[in-house]
């Protein structure tokens, strides 16, 4: 069967990336990749279709332009894939903004942050996303934007949180009698 098609109605996520990452390609591509940002891109682009959504990708140096995007993506997006780079490490103004916005996000690393220095271990944000990916280098966007489409089909039918369980004393299921 073909994959389904990106309509206007499609999805969107926004992949958001933080500082220094507009330099990929240039520098240390033995811890980064050859890749640069506008391949990282393309690659989003084309993962997102195969699935059938949009995806929106930007980059900042900035962290307040970060926090704004999270609050744009908030209200314009159904799902965030988020490289915050080193304010991961720093930044409680990003995980406080996470916090603020009701929307699924995945924290992406291309270089396995476990592996590397001691203050890369600790990630401000993580608390606030569904999960983290680290050390698959670009293919750790598309496995985050595939995680977020079944996220989105897995809740697509659930009920409110909180709603009662169709088979809680309270709704009996007709066919019990
Ligand atoms: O592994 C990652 O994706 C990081 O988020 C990259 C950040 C680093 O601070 C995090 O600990 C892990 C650094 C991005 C810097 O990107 C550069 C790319 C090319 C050349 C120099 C820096």
């Amino acid at each position: 069967m073909s994959p389904p098609q990106p309509t206007a109605t499609s999805p969107r996520f926004f992949v958001l990336n933080g500082p220094n990452l507009n330099l990929l390609g240039t520098r240390e591509p033995s811890v980064y990749g050859h890749d640069d940002l506008a391949a990282l891109d393309a690659r989003c682009h084309a993962c997102a279709e195969r699935l059938g959504m949009t995806v929106e990708c930007r980059q900042s140096n900035h962290e307040g332009v970060l926090v704004d995007w999270i609050h744009e993506a908030g209200r314009r997006a159904a799902g965030l894939v988020l490289n915050a780079a080193a304010y991961t490490h720093t930044s409680v103004a990003l995980r406080d903004a996470l916090a603020a916005v009701d929307l699924p996000a995945i924290e992406v690393h291309l270089s396995n942050i476990h592996a590397r220095e001691p203050f890369r271990h600790r990630s401000m944000i993580a608390p606030c996303t569904i999960g983290t990916i680290a050390g698959f280098g670009p293919l750790g966007y598309e496995l985050a934007l595939t995680a977020l489409v079944e996220r989105l089909q897995a809740t697509a039918g659930a009920p409110p949180a909180g709603a009662p369980s169709p088979r809680s004393p309270s709704h009996p299921n007709p066919s019990d009698g």
